[in-house]
């Protein structure tokens, strides 16, 4: 078979599941693909509808601290499957004293934890790192970012249920999508430590079996009925539509673990085959008002936008700095949301602008004492673009 009879054996089947669902029928029979309406497009730019790829305005990302759904970007790399939650199942197996089979009510039945955590795609700002040299892949401007409340059993939890035997080191993730990629159509996959999901804190689960997303079921595009959460992590681990859970002594073996998610050069084989996966989201900041290409008076500007820590536990923002000219002189911004280690801080500054200023740039400055580079290597795979932000206004 071809690629292309893959592809559309696979939006044939997503078209009849999804029909047989009954509830995108008449989107059906209106002839579009049903992919594209399990999102609120009015409010977000969509990059691409198969798969699912969008973000949503800069000014509309940053007006709560918790990002309605309608607002929350999607990055899917295959079909949104349409699964049905009464047949649902989630396997656990690997390195486990007893492999487990749940359905949706038995993982319930596990304490119930919640948590606001930002996610953030690896490839956010791409569209920066292109701006040096070209990158392939979705080109991201700053809002592959959102932060969510989520709800659900702790993956440390599931694991004491199953037993995790001694030689286990790595937690694998499996979802339903059907990715085609090279010539071959596969799940989407991620991998953990299992240091990480075992690292539960006050504030937050190490990781965590989300089924709700701000106290609503999780919509298909971002991986009903159930995905992961990994705070601190880049988005690609807190896997969608989850199905499996393996535990190993070494990282996963799927794609998306063993050669995407890489911090390469060139990307050449040898140089993917010898660097290791990227698991944390670095310290980052954007400006997100006004928006590039503004009209500025000269006077006083409020400036807004998000900084993000760097994922490690216990460090969260200590400052945030803007700069009218060019980096010589920087005002510290006003921290106007919580301040979490998991979660983005949103802030606002007043600076002084004049008919001299060209561009508006921010850095931001984590807890122990660490700042965001001036300027980030290039990188063949266009990831953890995490420099100032630097937005041109007139
Ligand atoms: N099964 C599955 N999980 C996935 C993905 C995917 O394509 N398939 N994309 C990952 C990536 S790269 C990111 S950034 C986040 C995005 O989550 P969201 O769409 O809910 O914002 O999901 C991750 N989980
Ligand atoms: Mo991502």
């Amino acid at each position: 078979m071809n690629h292309a009879s893959v592809t559309s054996l696979i939006n044939r089947r997503t078209l009849l599941r999804q029909w047989s669902a009954g509830a995108l029928g008449l989107m059906f029979v209106s002839g579009k693909l049903p992919s594209a309406f399990a999102a609120d497009e009015s409010r977000l730019l969509v990059h691409s509808k198969a798969p699912m790829n969008a973000e949503p305005s800069l000014p509309d990302l940053v007006r709560w601290w918790v990002t309605p759904v309608e607002s929350f970007f999607i990055r899917s790399h295959g079909n949104t499957p349409e699964i049905n939650a009464d047949s649902f199942r989630l396997s656990v197996e690997g390195l486990v004293e007893s492999p487990l089979m749940l359905s949706l009510a038995e993982l319930g039945r596990l304490e119930q934890h919640a948590v606001t955590a930002t996610l953030t795609c690896a490839g956010n700002r791409r569209s920066e790192h292109s701006r040096i040299k070209p990158v392939k892949g979705v080109q991201w401007r700053e809002g592959a970012i959102g932060n969510a409340k989520w709800r659900g059993a702790r993956l440390s939890d599931l694991l004491k249920k199953a037993g995790v035997r001694e030689s286990a080191k790595h937690v694998w993730f499996e979802g339903l999508d059907a990715v085609d990629d090279g010539g071959k159509t596969f799940a989407f996959g991620g991998s953990i430590p299992l240091e990480k999901a075992l690292l539960d804190r006050e504030s937050s689960p190490g990781a965590l079996l989300a089924t709700t997303m701000n106290d609503k079921p999780l919509t298909a595009d971002h991986g009903f009925p159930l995905r992961m959460v990994v705070p601190g992590y880049i988005g690609a681990r807190s896997v969608k539509w989850l199905s499996k859970i393996v535990v190993s002594d070494r990282p996963s073996p799927n794609h998306f673990v063993a050669d995407v998610y890489k911090l390469v050069d060139e990307g050449t084989l040898l140089e993917v085959a010898e660097s290791g996966p990227i698991y944390r989201m670095p310290l980052n900041s954007a400006i997100c008002t006004p928006t590039a290409g503004a009209a500025l008076k000269p006077g006083r500007v409020e400036v807004t936008g998000y900084a993000l820590p760097p994922g490690v536990p216990g460090v969260s923002i200590r400052k945030v700095e803007v700069s009218a000219d060019s980096g010589r002189s920087w005002t510290e911004a006003k921290l106007t949301s919580m301040t979490s280690e998991f979660c983005w801080q949103l802030w606002s500054a007043e600076i002084s602008v004049n008919s001299t200023t060209k561009e508006l740039i921010v850095r931001a400055i984590d807890s122990r004492g660490e700042a965001q580079p001036e300027v980030v290597r290039w990188n063949a795979k266009g990831y953890l673009f995490n420099a100032w932000h630097h937005v041109p206004v007139n």
